[in-house]
């Protein structure tokens, strides 16, 4: 049985890819952080007592400051995989908390790369890179465009993409970096503008709430479902040999045109809601994403499933129903139709 260790456990990546490896007969171990109350929503439904016959989930505390810790995690548990999901990953925070956010992001990465290394413990690491590196160099993106980083967050993110190709060509460590496109789901965190945007009309919907703020609606992102994403990540550490990967739609949308096509979904008009608060905006923005994924379709026979117009519409069924709502429907019929067999809830 393989067994895999993933930092970052209880996001929005870590919880589906999860699901996906327990689904694909892996032991799997998660990496989260003590916190004073639980943090483990996105993880509950497919908890099991690990003291049960047959366990095969296991969490683990620790934090990615503290290498002492992932040190004897490595050793103890000599995982086959590492996915390297956990980071302080938003951006407009990353400009209050740049510091923390060097250490975490940046840093974290080294200590999991270092723990791989003096363990002598032969585990592929997947590196969470982001298309946030890309910054201000124009589009489409791939895996030959230049990084021009626009935040301390994208900065950190560039810093552990290269730790990551020197691990893999100084000490021959299968290291590979998933250059991931934004990828949202009902899992999304609630500060990052499509589940803001989904969870205010929701609410909206159904009298809890009025108006929704928001910042830079021009700014041009290529969203993907994540599930779909965390398909790649897997079948990036089954390569024969490490690489880089950009994984994206190739297809990009603006806030606004995120925001129509969630409201009109749903039968709203966005302008009677929307108002803009100048504290959403960013000291530097990223103006435009939009990545080129053909090495990732062509080498790793990977595809995205999920169009930008059904993402909306799984976002926005999925919040309206948490909120007690009827939704429309669409989205969950798509979700059956697309058939992510691994998948227990959206
Ligand atoms: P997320 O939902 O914000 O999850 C981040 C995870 O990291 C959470 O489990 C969080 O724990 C954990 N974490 C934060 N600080 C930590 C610390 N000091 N020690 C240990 N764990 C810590 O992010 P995501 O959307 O799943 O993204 C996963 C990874 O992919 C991140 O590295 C992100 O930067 C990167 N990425 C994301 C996207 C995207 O569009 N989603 C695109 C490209 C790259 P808590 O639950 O306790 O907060
Ligand atoms: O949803 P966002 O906060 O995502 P952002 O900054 O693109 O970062 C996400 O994707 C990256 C991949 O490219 C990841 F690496 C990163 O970890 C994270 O998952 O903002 C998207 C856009 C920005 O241009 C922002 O200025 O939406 C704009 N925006 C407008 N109003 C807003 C808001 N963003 C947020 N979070 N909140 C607003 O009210």
């Amino acid at each position: 049985m393989k067994r895999a260790l993933i930092t970052g456990i209880t996001g929005q990546d870590g919880s589906y890819l999860a699901e996906f490896l327990l689904h694909q007969g892996y032991e799997v171990h998660g990496i989260m952080r003590r916190a004073s109350t639980f943090n483990t929503e996105r993880i509950d439904h497919f908890y099991v007592d690990p003291h049960q016959a047959g366990a095969r989930f296991f969490l683990h505390f620790g934090d990615l400051s503290d290498s002492s810790q992932i040190d004897n995690l490595i050793y103890n548990i000599k995982p086959q995989e590492i996915y390297h999901l956990g980071a302080q990953s938003h951006v407009r925070v990353s400009f209050d908390i740049p510091e923390y956010t060097g250490d975490v992001t940046g840093l974290g990465t080294t200590r999991i790369l270092e723990g791989i290394r003096r363990s002598h413990c032969d585990a592929r690491f997947y590196q969470a890179s982001s298309s946030e590196m890309f910054g201000a160099a124009p589009p489409p993106q791939d895996e030959t465009t230049g990084f021009l980083p626009r935040s301390p967050y994208a900065a950190a993110k560039v810093y552990s993409y290269w730790m990551t190709v020197n691990y893999r060509e100084g000490y021959g460590i299968h290291a590979s970096n998933g250059i991931l496109f934004n990828h949202e789901s009902p899992r999304r965190g609630q500060t990052f503008v499509t589940r803001k945007i989904t969870m205010a009309l929701a609410r909206i919907l159904a009298g809890k709430q009025t108006h929704l703020y928001l910042g830079n609606l021009d700014a041009s992102r290529d969203w993907g479902y994540a599930p779909d994403y965390i398909e790649a990540m897997w079948k990036i550490l089954q390569m024969d040999n490490p690489g880089d990967y950009v994984i994206a739609t190739g297809q990009t949308h603006t806030v606004r045109d995120f925001l129509e096509e969630a409201f009109e979904y749903a039968g709203l008009d966005p302008d009677s809601h929307v108002r803009i608060d100048p504290k959403y905006f960013r000291p530097t923005e990223v103006d435009i994403l939009k990545g080129d994924p053909s090495r990732a379709i062509r080498e790793l026979g990977w595809e995205p499933r999920i169009t930008f117009r059904e993402l909306v519409r799984i976002m926005v069924d999925a919040d309206m129903e948490q909120i007690g709502l009827e939704p429309p429907g669409e989205g969950k019929r798509i979700l059956e139709e697309k058939k992510f067999k691994w998948l227990g809830r959206p």
